[in-house]
Parts: structure tokens; C-alpha cells; sequence
């Protein structure tokens, strides 16, 4: 209810034909699904988020710098880069992503509650090559026309489930070509209790057809994590704090 608020005083600012019209002038947007897809020597993919403070955590970063760290993220090798836009719960900004985009290669994941088809607009004029749509958040109908919306504009989606019956919900979307690119994020972090835990993706992911490509989320921050999730078969993992929290997140990153 907060997000639709939120969403409705900047749709006051800024009209959906402004935002579509912004759109006609882009480049296409970078492949994120093939690159958190895509087979590599680590055995796993790597989306690195950009992440300045969250509920569980409180502030991450004080000296936070999102271009900074992003470029810090490319440079050691991650394949996608995930940037928080949400302002009350995780300090984050929109421009955050416009920032971003122009100071990296990889593709760029908008990190937010989207809610509405407006958000759809305005995540691609700022410049996003993918968006996060939240499956236990939102009835089936409302993801999926939010998920046509997306492919139009050629955004990826990922598709983030933590219960089983929203995945149950949304399973037979995902992958399909004709409903675009997407992916399926399953999140090992409870949203209503912040409790974390990693055989969420081991459970959920014993529920899909092994060729579904998914991405672990929340709670990795270790090596041996890391290591875990490979053997369970997911495609890429999705960090955050673990890595915005280090002193020196070069160093973390190689770890
Ligand atoms: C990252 P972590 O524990 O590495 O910081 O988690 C990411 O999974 C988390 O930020 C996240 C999230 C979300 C944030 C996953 N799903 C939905 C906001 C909204």
C-alpha cells in the first residue's frame, strides 16, 4: 500500500507518455538473462548488488558510493549488477541506476517493490536491463501483465518467489519465449520475518523441471555458501551485503 502511494505521487511529476517517450530514443537493453545463464568456468553466475542499507541490517555503507562499488564489481569479474532503488526500506535511488548503467558493461538489474505497470515504464527509461517482480507479492493476473509489459520493452524478469505455492503459482511462466525473458529468483530470505535460510533454494528448486534457470537470493556469505548453491544447480547467486558491508569488497569478492 505504501509502494502504490509512493507510485502515485511521482506518476504526478512524471506522465506515462513522458516516460514513453524517453523509451523510443534508448539503445536495446543489454542481455541480462544470458548473462546470469550462461555457462562459465566458476560453475555459477554472479549478480552483485548495490546495497546501502536494508531492514535487517540497518546502514551497510556509510562512505556508500554506488558507482564506485559497481565499477569495483566489474572489475572482479560479476556478470550482472543489482542496484536497490527502493528509498524507505533500503536508502536506495532510482538514479542509482541511471549512474550505473553509464559506468559499467554488464547488464542492470532495477532492485525494487514494482507494483504498477508505470514502475515497467519508468525502470526501462532509467535505463534498467531487468526488473525484479516480487510472485508471493503480487496476484498471478497483475504478474503476468506486469511480465508482458516488461518483454515488450525487452527487460528481463526476475521473478522472485520464497513460498511454495507462489512458485507453484508462477512456474509454468518462466523461461517460456513468449513470455521474454525471465528468471527465477527463489529469495532464502522470509520478506515478513527477515529470518534467512539457504535450504530455501535446495526445497524450492526440487520443485522445478532441471533446465528452469534459477537464481539464489539473500544469505550468502561465504565461500562454502557459495560452493553449496553450485552443487544444488543453480545458475547464478544473487549478494549483496556480504560484499557492500567489507572494507575491501575486492577482497570479499575474490573469497
Ligand atoms: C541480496 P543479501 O543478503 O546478500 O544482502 O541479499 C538480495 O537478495 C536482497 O537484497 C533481496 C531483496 C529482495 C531486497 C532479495 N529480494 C526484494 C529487496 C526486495
Amino acid at each position: 500500500a505504501d509502494k502504490r502511494r509512493e507510485v502515485r505521487d511521482r506518476q504526478t511529476q512524471v506522465s506515462l507518455d513522458q516516460l514513453k517517450a524517453r523509451i523510443v530514443g534508448l539503445p536495446r537493453c543489454r542481455n541480462f538473462y544470458k548473462a546470469v545463464t550462461k555457462p562459465n568456468r566458476r560453475g555459477l553466475n554472479v549478480i552483485a548488488e548495490v546495497k546501502k542499507a536494508s531492514p535487517s541490517a540497518g546502514l551497510i555503507r556509510a562512505d556508500f558510493d554506488p558507482v564506485a562499488i559497481a565499477r569495483t564489481y566489474e572489475r572482479c569479474g560479476a556478470d550482472a549488477i543489482s542496484v536497490l532503488t527502493d528509498e524507505k526500506y533500503f536508502q536506495g535511488k532510482l538514479e542509482y541506476v541511471e549512474q550505473v548503467k553509464q559506468a559499467v558493461e554488464v547488464p542492470v538489474l532495477r532492485k525494487d517493490f514494482i507494483v504498477d505497470l508505470w514502475q515497467v515504464y519508468e525502470s526501462r527509461a532509467a535505463g534498467a536491463d531487468a526488473i525484479l517482480l516480487i510472485a508471493d507479492a503480487l496476484p498471478p493476473g497483475e504478474l503476468m501483465d506486469l511480465m508482458i509489459a516488461a518483454t515488450e520493452l525487452t527487460l528481463t524478469v526476475l521473478v522472485e518467489v520464497h513460498q511454495a505455492d507462489a512458485l507453484l503459482s508462477v512456474r509454468s511462466l518462466i523461461g517460456f519465449p513468449e513470455h521474454g525473458y525471465s528468471v527465477l529468483g527463489i529469495n532464502n530470505r522470509d520478506l515478513t520475518t527477515m529470518t534467512v535460510d539457504l535450504n530455501t533454494t535446495s526445497r524450492l528448486k526440487g520443485m522445478l523441471d532441471d533446465d528452469v534457470p534459477v537464481v539464489a537470493e539473500s544469505g550468502v556469505r561465504t565461500r562454502g555458501d557459495v560452493e553449496r548453491l553450485i552443487g544444488v544447480g543453480v545458475r547464478a547467486v544473487l549478494i549483496g551485503q556480504t560484499l557492500c558491508e567489507h572494507s575491501d569488497i575486492a577482497e570479499k569478492f575474490a573469497e
